[in-house]
């Protein structure tokens, strides 16, 4: 459950001021300013709205998937879907699933590793080439990788791994990870920093805790950021990231965008660019769950801030933004799922966060895992359960 106002109509935190314990269902950020507790924070945070209710409604498309982790469309309307655990099926309109499509990598499936997220290439309806991010097994523990292979006859053809995260670690977290391509065609990869690991985010000799861009062969476009640099991966995009497992391509201007998981009190909207440090854990809105403060504070120069962080934290997964018609409201806006029950919507203006809702009726209270916008322009997302679900978000009074 996300958390309610006391008795005085304040959110307990520590950034919350009295102009922004006034709100109700819907929240304008604009008339907010946080002032900083400790003098530092310079990032807007959410205000932690409650829950919109009457603007959607939420109809089972699918149930019987064990932790659903990723869902995309194919060009014919069906749904490719991956399974945590480390199946790949089809589920149609109708709500049927396939069997597990044969050929899927080994993956270490256990904590938050497994079979993570999906892409279409952009080039699929002709190739028919997808890609797969999950948790491989090696040497020295696990790391996220990425492979590509061709979509058959109820299996994976030519299947080649083409990205693995460096090194392999031991333990069972923050393996990231979203897959997203560009509008020319490079696929950003976002991974986190394998959680026991996290001073390695700041160190660009390994690919722990960075979002990394590479070419849909796996090999380095030649503009990526430290290309050439001594003693640097020339994969990377983007640095001093905890654990981002949710990306999308802004629809407007082509760029990433990203929220990442933040340690309490720390998740973060971003919008990586080439070469720039995130600053984890070095500056972070977020203290350990143990109470400990991490890091300097929250500013440091030379460092980004995020656009915009949670605290309390919605424990983000997959987000998209939305285009369609269905919703015109939602048309620029941002959905970003929580793995504490709800679908979060920004509304963002030059930039900026301005508005943020979140829908918890029906299935939406559960763990969403990933949101996806449908040819339709309903909304469909995951629900992260051993029973896990498709669901279609419609308008509430729409047909
Ligand atoms: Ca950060």
């Amino acid at each position: 459950m996300l958390p309610t106002r006391d008795a005085t109509g304040r959110v307990p935190g520590r950034l919350v001021d009295r102009g922004c314990a006034a709100f109700a269902a819907a929240v304008w950020l604009s008339s907010c300013g946080s002032p900083p507790a400790d003098g530092q924070a310079q990032a807007p945070r959410s205000p932690t709205p409650r829950p919109t209710e009457g603007v959607v409604r939420v109809e089972t498309v699918a149930r019987g998937l064990e932790h659903p982790w990723a869902l995309e469309f194919l060009p014919d309307g069906r749904m490719l879907v991956s399974e945590r655990p480390g199946r790949l099926r089809i589920v149609s309109q109708g709500g049927g699933i396939s069997a597990p499509l044969a050929g899927v990598p080994e993956v270490q499936a256990g904590g938050q590793g497994g079979l993570l997220d999906l892409a279409l290439d952009p080039g699929f309806a002709r190739n028919r080439l997808i890609y797969l991010s999950y948790a491989e097994p090696g040497e020295g523990g696990a790391g996220t990788a990425v492979a590509r292979a061709r979509l058959g006859e109820g299996r994976l053809e030519d299947v080649r791994v083409i990205y693995r995260q460096q090194p392999k670690v031991e333990g069972g977290s923050h393996f990231g990870s979203r897959l997203v391509f560009t509008r020319d065609g490079k696929l950003f990869v976002t991974q986190g920093e394998r959680a026991g690991y996290r001073e390695q985010a700041q160190d660009l000799s390994n690919d722990l805790g960075k979002v990394v861009r590479i070419e849909a062969d796996g090999s380095v476009p030649g503009d990526n950021p430290f290309v050439g640099r001594v003693g640097v991966r020339p994969e990377i995009w983007s640095y001093g990231h905890r654990n981002v497992q949710a990306a999308a391509i802004h629809p407007e201007t082509g760029r990433l965008w990203t929220v990442e998981h933040g340690a309490r009190g720390g998740d973060e909207l971003n919008h990586p660019e080439a070469g720039k440090n995130y600053g984890w854990p070095v500056i972070t809105y977020g203290v350990d769950y143990s109470g400990i403060r991490i890091g300097e504070g929250t500013a440091r120069e030379g460092l980004e801030q995020p656009v915009y962080f949670w605290d309390p934290v919605i424990a983000p997964s997959g987000m998209v933004f939305y285009t369609g018609d269905a919703f015109p409201g939602w048309k620029g806006s941002v959905l970003v799922g929580s793995l504490r029950g709800a679908l979060v919507r920004l509304e963002l203006q030059d930039g900026k966060v301005v508005r943020e809702e979140r829908y918890q009726e029906d299935g939406l209270g559960e763990r969403i895992r990933d949101v996806r916008q449908g040819p339709d322009g309903l909304v469909y997302v995951v629900t992260d359960e051993g029973n896990g679900r498709v669901l279609r978000v419609r308008p509430a009074g729409g047909g």
